[in-house]
């Protein structure tokens, strides 16, 4: 398999992609959430993670892990380079071209606000799902509320009026797709029926983070990140490692 990019058509022609994935992981919705955006085709090769790896998809991708894909022949794995990669190679609403104008500095704004909710918000939103008192649940959610409202919310600074999405766009960009996985399953598995995150998270965030709040509950509608999307079976899933987890005291 080529790996030096030399079968990179840059969007003059449909490209061949396969996507390597699990529709139950979030880093791989971040894949499916760019392609669907982007209107590519692409050949879908579901990956069972509850049993080991075949040595094929080792040879895909040696971590193991999904998503990959395969682009024209060319291997990428890891879900913010396929994501970035797949937004580069077909320049749109989710990102301008690198050299249109404005653009090196947007590029820069998505960056931080992803980087900032996973290194600010995602461990806390994992501490929520371990947690497994109340009192555990409520201290997880004070502090994933608390990490949105200093870290996350002052980052929604382009108009009120403008369209929903980062900076101002009526369509989602590269922010969303990378963050949008994660958004889901924090107001899906918050829902009460769960029992997974505490069910207070939503009203919170409505009163000390209401720019985010907003974004997110629009975010959670689009077709591009609903598509995959079987809430039961990932809530049931999820319940059931955090229980494991706990019964075998990794937590
Ligand atoms: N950093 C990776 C994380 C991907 C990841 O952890 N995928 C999980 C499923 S959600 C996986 O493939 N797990 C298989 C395993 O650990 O054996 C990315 O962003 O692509």
């Amino acid at each position: 398999m080529a790996t030096n990019g030399t079968h990179v058509t840059n969007g003059s022609k449909e490209p061949e992609i396969i996507l390597y994935t699990n529709h139950g992981c979030p880093w791989a919705h971040r894949a499916h959430i760019a392609i669907k955006e982007l209107g590519l085709k692409y050949e879908e090769k579901i990956i069972d993670l509850d049993r080991p790896r075949d040595p094929w998809y080792l040879e895909v991708n040696p971590r193991g892990l999904v998503p990959s894909i395969n682009y024209n022949g060319d291997i990428i794995t890891e879900s913010a380079v396929v994501a970035q990669f797949l937004a580069d190679a077909h320049p749109s609403h989710l990102l301008p071209a690198s050299n249109a104008e404005g653009a090196a500095l947007l590029r820069a704004r998505v960056s931080f606000f992803v980087d900032t909710f996973v290194s600010k918000v995602l461990p806390q939103f994992m501490a929520g799902q371990r947690a497994q008192t109340e009192t555990e649940k409520d201290e997880a959610t004070e502090a994933l509320v608390a990490a949105v409202a200093k870290e996350i919310e002052p980052l929604f600074t382009w108009d009120k009026s403008a369209g929903p999405y980062f900076g101002g766009n009526e369509r989602l960009t590269l922010a969303e797709a990378l963050t949008g996985p994660f958004v889901l399953r924090l107001l899906s598995l918050s829902k009460p029926e769960y029992e997974l995150l505490s069910p207070k998270i939503t009203t919170l965030l409505e009163e000390k983070t209401p720019r985010f709040s907003a974004w997110a509950q629009k975010l959670v509608q689009e077709e591009s990140v609903t598509y995959i999307w079987d809430e039961q079976k990932v809530a049931a899933r999820t319940k059931a490692r955090f229980a494991k987890l706990a019964a075998e005291k990794k937590l």
